[in-house]
């Protein structure tokens, strides 16, 4: 079974890099038959921030630059939308055939979508507010195994360096779990943006340079973060974190995501008035069933 699950992600992914240089910097498309276009996201992406349409669930984040104050809906005011499991636009990223078709080489058949995020990261004021901490995206998931987590990152247009663009550290995703807590950052922090603090500053580092349609897939415990956005435009990516529908939960208190926990509980609470009392409850709330048959999560 494991084997012939090995054999097949094998086989799609050497399919898939026949052709490209595999030491290149750049992200191999998902390209195909039925390339999609990001725009469609965009339109929906832009009707949310308008409030023409609200979509139950969905949390609409700002940038920790602009005072509560200041808001007003436009999309100039919105740095992330999170949740939007509810938002049938939205959400058919997570069901695409040219995604699925790479998430299920991580996850086998039964997959689940657990967290989904459009990330519109603004021009940065000067703080550096737009950077996002090095970090491990397993610090804010209860469930294992880690193996069978993968997050999908499609670029709605072209990014890189100036904007913003993915930095990793490769081969960190073999390694375990680091404590994560917000970082001292002159300008501030955004809310939730907690960062690996003692990681080693001599790792390599690689910038993900991406075009519009390109997709990246990576493992819960590779460090990754995103630096400045030096351009006068909002750098827009859409990603969704995918699990087999039959890892399971596990307790977080006692470990490094006791403190994580408290504060998406909380957040859950004020936010949406839910008491979910623990990280298990909130995931079991946001996941959905993509493909397969749920089974633990
Ligand atoms: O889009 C970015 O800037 C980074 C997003 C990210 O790493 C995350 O939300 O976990």
């Amino acid at each position: 079974m494991e084997r012939g699950r090995a054999y097949t992600r094998l086989n799609t992914l050497l399919q898939h890099l026949g052709g490209s240089s595999a030491g290149a910097v750049t992200a191999h498309p998902t390209s195909g038959a039925a390339k999609f276009q990001p725009q469609q996201f965009q339109v929906q992406f832009e009707r949310i921030c308008r409030e023409e349409v609200k979509p139950l669930g969905l949390m609409l984040m700002r940038d920790v630059s602009i005072g509560k104050s200041e808001y007003v809906p436009c999309e100039k005011m919105v740095s992330k939308v999170q949740n939007f499991q509810e938002d049938k636009e939205l959400f058919r990223y997570c069901t695409l055939p040219e995604i699925l078709k790479y998430v299920e080489c991580f996850t086998g058949p039964n997959i689940m979508a657990m967290h989904t995020m459009l990330i519109n990261k603004p021009p940065d004021t000067g703080k550096k507010t737009s950077r996002h901490p090095l970090h491990q995206d397993l610090h804010y998931f209860p469930f294992r195994p880690s193996n069978n987590i993968v997050c999908a990152w499609t670029a709605m247009e072209h990014i890189d360096r100036k904007n913003g663009c993915l930095v990793v550290f490769p081969g960190t995703h073999k390694g375990t779990l680091k404590p994560h807590d917000y970082p001292q950052w002159d300008g501030g922090v955004n809310l939730m943006f907690h960062g690996i603090q003692d990681y080693d500053k001599n790792n390599t580092r690689v910038y993900v340079t991406m075009e519009k349609g390109d997709t990246v897939f990576f493992h819960p415990l590779l460090i990754h973060g995103s630096g400045r956005n030096k351009t006068e435009g909002f750098r827009k990516a859409i990603s969704c974190h995918f699990a087999a529908s039959d890892c399971k939960y596990i307790d977080v208190k006692g470990t490094s995501q006791e403190k994580i926990e408290k504060e998406i509980v909380d957040l859950t609470h004020k936010f949406y008035g839910l008491e979910t009392g623990s990280l298990k409850n909130v995931w079991t709330w946001k996941g959905r069933l993509v493909k397969g048959e749920r089974i633990s999560l």
